[in-house]
């Protein structure tokens, strides 16, 4: 039995109502449709002040068993897994819901056989390869808790992961293929692991074939271990509130935090998700552009298509390799029919030119999906043109890692679109915009910033070791309710469009000013193609205003430009708002979902580029030396 899928708009209000009205019901029948070892005792508990948040309780399970055992009777043949390497050269792998099934039991062997244990930390540092997604199942089928850190990740940022949560084994390669680059993952984990004693077992896949050196005693070959081990394994029992991982995420702070998700209420969530929002059929080929070191990897390349039995795609390599051609290529290879990607990535292809999109029919595709910030008109008309060809749903898709699935957004073929809107929350998401004092802000046509005030199964539980922490971040801003930290707007359709991070506030000469409020007022300037704007000490006003603007033609003057930026602020906003700096640059500092780093611009600004600390995680490092060649002030 399978979740029931939402068919119509009239479907989609009924069940919505019925959401409200009587959630745990609504979620109830939801998760019936699964394999639990043993049946909850109360779908929901929960209060937002602890927060304490339960669902199913006392309910057993193990998410792989519904991932795969409960679909070998009835599709152990179909193809759970397509495996597109960097190098289109390279052989592609399919993998059957029966091959993935024995996969993951061997390697929950292996685990075993290295010592670990349920309840245990293990860390995934690792390639876009099958033994990724094996490793992630393994974990969870043997009760360990996964903290999977993305291979692009530096020494330190995986060393500060492992020691937050105790890891006790690390799961590493040799090296990983990026586009024509290649990264020694086992040097930078050995570095990591010079500070990291509570690792015992570091097991090291061979994928590039680069020479290593592996520490007596402590690591292992993937290889040899998998040779060792059996073939079945009993998936542990698990209580719906067990961990069943850790995601670390950056913040406004530059420690990021260890969210954790559950057993139950994520995999109910994680299905239930992924089936409505992409319309899901069962010869669907679906295909999710996302690393799985991100929660969109986590929950739609792994558990949400699996649970759902459907064939997920994993693609190695990158957009631009060996051209800017390479989606299509491989849309047009698999015939997907539900592509997944994220705005950034889609601008990037529109600026190499529709040259690279023309040699591709993509006559197989549905419905394409948007992910990671928003998307603006220009990329989503693109989008819808160039490659669904007018025929393909978007659904933009707003969530978070603490989410732990898609909250807003778009049901595929059932919810009238609008470009930039990620339009309605799914039924059993309950939002609500508030003032800045936390005053709920009814009707149409208004903006706040975008809370939950009910639960849902898939929310974040806690981050780790330090309640306390996410509870300040979460749950304190606006009292009784969860505050996802984004900026909101509610037509007068009452469609939902997130215009961005609220929760960088700077209070200059005591006024309360949201950065991205100032951003948008300079992009109302002809000439602006973006902007980024942080606070920086300014001796009278506490913090003064630096704007990082980048302009489509490159003025000649930048002093009139400056001072039209101003009066366009001044404009929109008020003269309290005015930037005190205006630096133009090329580009700015973006992570490879697309966010900006904030952190980087704030230290130049502050007229501390010597200390900007780990930017490994950025797109294009390089920009970086351009920002802080033209700082404009000076330590
Ligand atoms: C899935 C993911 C979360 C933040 C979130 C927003 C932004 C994500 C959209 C979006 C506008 C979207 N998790 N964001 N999706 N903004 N429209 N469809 O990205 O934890 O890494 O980031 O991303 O600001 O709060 S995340």
């Amino acid at each position: 039995m399978a979740i029931q899928k939402i068919n119509s708009l009239e479907e989609y209000h009924e069940q919505y109502a019925k959401s409200v009205q009587d959630p745990e019901s609504f979620w109830a029948e939801k998760a019936e449709s699964f394999k639990w070892k043993q049946k909850w005792d109360n779908v929901l508990e929960w209060d937002f002040e602890g927060p304490n948040i339960g669902w199913f309780l006392n309910g057993k399970l193990n998410i792989t068993e519904n991932c795969l055992d409960r679909h070998l009777e009835t599709q152990g043949d179909k193809t759970a897994i397509i495996w597109e390497p960097n190098d289109p050269n390279e052989k592609e792998k399919r993998i059957t819901y029966k091959e993935l099934h024995e996969e993951v039991c061997r390697f929950s062997n292996v685990l075993k056989n290295n010592g670990a244990k349920k309840g245990d930390r293990i860390c995934i540092y690792m390639p876009m390869v099958p033994e990724l997604a094996y490793a992630v199942l393994a974990c969870a089928r043997i009760g360990a808790i996964h903290s999977v850190v993305f291979a692009g990740f530096s020494a330190t940022s995986l060393a500060d992961r492992i020691i937050d949560c105790t890891c006790n084994i690390l799961l590493t390669a040799d090296g990983v293929f990026r586009g024509s680059k290649q990264v020694p993952l086992k040097a930078i984990a050995d570095e990591a692991l010079e500070k990291c004693p509570t690792i015992e077992k570091n097991i090291v896949l061979k994928r590039t074939g680069f020479e290593v050196t592996m520490k007596e005693g402590r690591d292992v070959w993937w290889h040899d271990e998998v040779a060792k081990a059996d073939l079945s394994f009993d998936a542990e029992t698990m209580d719906a509130e067990d961990m069943l991982f850790i995601l670390y995420t950056s913040g406004s702070t530059g420690k990021p935090k260890g969210v954790v998700h559950s057993c139950g209420g994520y995999m109910v969530y994680a299905e239930y998700s992924f089936r409505n929002v992409f319309q899901y059929k069962d010869d669907d080929i679906y295909w999710c552009t996302a690393d799985i070191g991100w929660i969109t990897g986590h929950s739609y390349i792994i558990y949400g298509p699996l649970l759902a039995g459907a064939t997920t795609l994993m693609f190695e390599g990158i957009p631009t390799y060996p051209d800017a051609g390479r989606f299509w290529d491989v849309c047009d290879k698999y015939k997907v029919t539900l592509f997944y990607t994220a705005p950034t990535a889609i601008r990037a292809l529109q600026s190499f030119g529709d040259e690279h999109v023309a040699p591709y029919s993509l006559d197989s595709l549905r419905v394409l999906g948007s992910v990671g910030e928003p998307i603006n008109e220009e990329a989503w008309h693109w989008y819808n043109d160039k490659i669904g060809k007018g025929n393909c749903p978007i659904v933009d898709t707003w969530w978070q890692t603490e989410t732990g699935g898609i909250l807003i957004s778009p049901l595929a073929g059932i919810t009238k679109l609008k470009p930039s809107f990620a339009t309605l929350p799914l039924p059993g998401v309950q939002p609500l915009l508030v003032d800045n004092e936390g005053n709920p802000i009814e009707g149409n046509g208004v903006e706040g910033n975008l809370c939950m005030k009910f639960p849902w199964p898939s929310m974040l539980r806690t981050t780790y070791g330090d309640h306390e922490r996410c509870k300040q971040t979460y749950f304190s801003t606006y009292k009784g309710l969860y505050f996802t930290g984004d900026g909101c707007k509610r037509d007068e359709d009452g469609y939902y469009r997130i215009t961005g991070r609220v929760d960088d506030v700077i209070n200059v000469s005591g006024h309360r000013l949201g950065t991205a409020e100032i951003e948008s007022a300079i992009n109302e300037h002809e000439n602006v193609v973006e902007s980024a704007v942080v606070g920086y000490p300014h001796d009278i006003k506490g913090t003064g205003i630096y704007a990082y603007v980048i302009s489509y033609n490159k003025t000649e003057d930048e002093e009139a430009e400056r001072k039209q930026i101003l009066d366009t602020v001044t404009k929109i906003i008020g003269p309290i708002a005015k930037p005190d700096q205006i630096q133009f640059v090329s580009g700015l500092p973006k992570t490879r979902s697309g966010k900006i780093m904030r952190r980087i611009l704030r230290k130049v600004a502050e007229g501390e580029a010597d200390k900007l600390g780990d930017t490994s995680t950025l797109l294009d490092p390089s920009v970086v030396d351009e920002i802080k060649n033209g700082a404009l002030v000076n330590a």
